[in-house]
């Protein structure tokens, strides 16, 4: 049994895990120093019935998804030879056996465990150099319904001649949150996103950092800027566009015209100063491109309109074209086809007429007689 426990050891592979169950192991303790069966661990070390010589002790500590399981899913430590003897005191100690297993014990699930529970297992031997003998195994099953219980008392866990204290902490894992460890949440600060995680996971955005946005781009500015204004959304600010100035972007630049109202907009500001505003206090320079605008498009359009229309006439002249050529072929072969009708008719009329005339050539006296 014990060679499939480390086979099964040897495959069991660790991932990213969602919930940790942490085991601290207190006293362990086999007064008799004696094995499953009863005898002494080493036999030859018995003086009146007592095992004089203690068990040269390891442990095999396991978590499984019940009671019926061979293999650990959720994890084992093999712990080789813990020297002290058949009283040990785990209380305090960071690493146990010769094989330095990590104390407090660790295990791992990528899912909430099945009906709520595990079976925390121990198997216990004697390591001998002529082979192992089995002294005993403890086991209880563990029931949690959330992850938020906190460490449980120290339990006494006992076999037939053994017993083991222990407590349990059952946790998420790092980055999982939720009563069962459920909702994954990393803390961001680049691209992806820039957030930190509050205790049930949620997403808590840096800054401006909008949540809607997966905390990826700022917030809007608020108050939304003016027209004449551009938001700088990383500290909630609005700049003057160019062409404009003053605490409330409303004075020009360039030209002299008395301070006007911006309009207010919901987005972003354009980066051309408003020519929807009053007329009359306009800058010049804005008019002038407003007038080069506009009849640079009505150009435009007055090429496209005669570009079409010389087209149009031009499909329509080369239709007219083919229509008439057609119209010519047609008559061409309707004349042909009377022709053709009229050569024969011809040809038939002079045979008949040239068989008439032989007849009449050699008519015999009395009239015309039956051809046989
Ligand atoms: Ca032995
Ligand atoms: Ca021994």
């Amino acid at each position: 049994m014990m060679i499939v426990f480390l086979l099964l050891l040897s495959l069991l592979k660790y991932t990213e895990s969602n919930w940790v169950l942490e085991v601290r192991l207190y006293q362990y303790s086999n007064p008799t120093s004696r094995r499953s069966d009863r005898f002494c661990c080493d036999t030859d070390g018995v003086l009146d019935g007592i095992c004089m010589n203690p068990c040269d002790n390891d442990f095999l500590f396991c978590l499984r998804v019940d009671v019926t399981s061979p293999s650990c899913q959720y994890g084992a430590y093999q712990t080789g030879l813990v020297a002290g003897g058949d009283e040990l005191n785990f209380t305090g100690v960071a690493s146990i056996g010769e094989n330095n297993v990590s104390h407090p014990l660790l295990f791992n699930g990528t899912q909430w465990p099945e009906n709520n529970q595990v079976d925390f297992l121990v198997r216990v031997f004697d390591l001998d150099p002529d082979g192992s003998n089995f002294i005993g195994v403890i086991g209880t099953p563990l029931t949690y319904t959330n992850a938020s219980g906190g460490p449980s008392d120290i339990i006494t866990l006992r076999g037939i001649r053994i017993s083991i204290e222990a407590s349990f902490d059952l946790r998420c894992d790092t980055n999982y949150y939720g009563s069962q460890c459920d909702v994954f949440c990393r803390t961001h600060d680049e691209e992806l996103g820039h957030y930190t995680c509050d205790s049930q996971g949620n997403k808590i955005c840096s800054g401006r950092y909008d949540i809607e946005t997966n905390c990826t781009m700022f917030l809007p500015c608020d108050p939304v800027c003016n027209s004449n204004q551009q938001c700088i959304p990383s500290n909630n600010t609005c700049a003057c566009i160019d062409g404009w100035r003053g605490p409330a972007c409303n004075q020009c630049t360039n030209c002299t015209a008395t301070p006007v109202t911006p309009l207010s907009t919901t987005t972003m500001a354009t980066m051309i100063p408003s020519t929807t505003a009053t007329s009359g206090s306009l800058p010049t320079n804005s008019r002038r491109t407003a007038t080069i605008i506009y009849a640079s498009i009505a150009v435009g359009g007055l090429l496209i309109i005669t570009t079409m229309v010389v087209l149009i006439i031009i499909t329509l002249f080369f239709v007219h074209k083919r229509n008439n050529k057609e119209i010519r072929i047609n008559k061409w072969r309707t004349t042909k086809h009377q022709l053709s009708t009229l050569f024969i008719q011809k040809t038939r009329f002079q045979k008949l007429l040239d068989t008439y005339k032989y007849m009449k050539v050699t008519q015999p006296p009395g009239g015309f007689q039956k051809v046989q």
